[in-house]
């Protein structure tokens, strides 16, 4: 399979503005490619994966892959696919985000491959020293207006009812100027991009057309939903971050290994580098045993590895082991607090456990894992209850503040799966 195939395969082709001319422009040689990723917050996250991920295929492939920090397009703001203007961000805020996800860009790629080294790019470098004027004269006069309002992301705009002002309607001649640019200085010939990123780059490849007269070629992939169509990406807590200080290793892990089963497959393609036939291997262990989430797993793992590392990658298998039952062994505080968010927690005062400390009894009761005392001693004795994931066989235990883990919790368990966390307060 070539690349071409291969993306095709992975459902990573949503639009090309000339397959046939690109693929076999790929067959000739190395070719330049970029995508662009603009600086409105302080971290990347995981709707920002596949296009990174797929710059890195056609990396692997032998081609030079150049990723840009829209130093430039953040003072400005993007339109497409945003049904209301956006909040101008300032320049120390715009500083501060460039200069947290130029890390998260440069992760997936290599920057010391000998043939196709990865380069990392800032718009604001050739665009801030261009005046109004020249730019008015050398690149707005090769755009028709009536071109840009039909852009989705104009059209849709002035269909609403927030309309749109001058500087968002211009962004996409900024764009453009970009894919322009690293055409002549880097001999770009490829720019890539979800399809919300349609319009954008067609206004690149419409203007290298007019002012050099030669070719270039846009791609887009297809958004990532979820089942039901709706965004993917989005989780009750907020966005699914790459910042591990913003959504844990253990949080991003969760994400992935919670995929609907419709898409499971879908993300297998999208998100890892496995082979074709490993994810057609899952695919059908998946079909033939649902229950195992071997595909889930395989996807999780993959994607946290990529993303954070084999050894956060451990410790959140660890984590996620726990409220399977295993022991809390050397989980970190930060870890367990993860773990501890997902079960139901009632707070305790910490004096309780000082001295004889508090019967267990007390505690199941007072976490509602059991209904009376009576009931509490007979599942001890049953052999049902579990003290930071240990069986307790003594229905008169008492816990004491060396139960405690990190000073703070006790995690109690009836049964197989029912967890509750004593929260002990000051
Ligand atoms: C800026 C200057 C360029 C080329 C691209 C840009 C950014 C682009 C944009 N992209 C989105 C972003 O920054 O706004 N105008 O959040 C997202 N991308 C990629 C992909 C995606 C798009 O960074 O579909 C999802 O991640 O294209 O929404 O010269």
């Amino acid at each position: 399979m070539n690349l071409i195939e291969d993306l095709q395969w992975r459902g990573l082709l949503a639009d090309c503005t000339d397959l046939d001319a690109l693929t076999k422009r790929l067959t000739e040689g190395p070719v330049t490619l970029y995508c662009g990723f603009d600086p409105t917050g302080d971290s990347l996250h995981v709707g920002h994966l596949v296009p990174q991920l797929t710059l890195r295929r056609f990396q692997l492939a032998g081609h030079h892959p150049i990723t840009l920090a829209g130093g430039a397009t953040g003072m400005v703001g993007d339109p497409s696919g945003k049904s209301a203007e956006r909040n101008l961000l300032t320049r120390d805020q715009l500083a501060h985000n460039v200069s947290a996800i130029r890390g998260q860009l440069a992760r997936l790629l290599d920057f010391e491959a000998a043939d196709n080294p990865a380069v990392l790019v800032d718009n604001a470098d050739w665009t801030a020293p261009v005046s109004f004027l020249d730019f008015l004269r050398d690149i707005g006069k090769h755009f028709s207006v009536n071109q840009m309002l039909a852009k989705d992301s104009v059209r849709s705009r002035m269909e609403g009812d927030s309309g749109i002002s001058y500087t968002e309607f211009s962004y996409q001649l900024l764009q453009a100027f970009d894919f322009y640019h690293l055409r002549k200085t880097h001999n770009c010939e490829l720019q890539i991009g979800g399809s919300d990123q349609w319009g954008n780059i067609t206004a690149g490849t419409d203007l290298i057309r007019k002012k050099l007269g030669v070719a270039a070629w846009g791609w887009t992939f297809p958004l990532i939903t979820k089942a039901d169509g709706t965004k993917f990406g989005k989780t009750e807590g907020g966005a699914v971050w790459l910042d591990p200080a913003r959504t844990s290793p253990y949080k991003f892990y969760q994400f992935f290994v919670n995929t609907e089963d419709a898409k499971v497959g879908e993300y297998l393609r999208k998100f890892t580098f496995l082979s074709r036939p490993e994810i057609e291997e899952l695919e059908a262990k998946h079909a033939a045993n649902p229950g195992a989430r071997e595909a889930h797993k395989a996807l999780a793992r993959e994607v946290t590895k990529l993303i954070h590392g084999e050894s956060a990658l451990d410790a959140a298998l660890k984590a996620s082991a726990i409220l399977f039952g295993a022991e809390i062994g050397d989980t970190s505080e930060e870890t367990f607090r993860d773990v501890v968010g997902e079960v139901p927690t009632t707070d305790f005062p910490q004096t309780g456990l000082d001295g004889a400390g508090t019967a267990m009894v007390e505690l199941l009761v007072h976490t509602g894992l059991c209904p009376s005392k009576g009931q509490a001693r007979k599942d001890i004795t049953g052999g049902g209850i579990y003290l930071n994931n240990v069986k307790v066989t003594d229905p008169a235990l008492a816990i004491g503040s060396a139960d405690a883990l990190f000073g703070r919790y006790v995690l109690l368990r009836k049964g197989k799966r029912s967890y509750a966390v004593v929260n002990l307060t000051a």
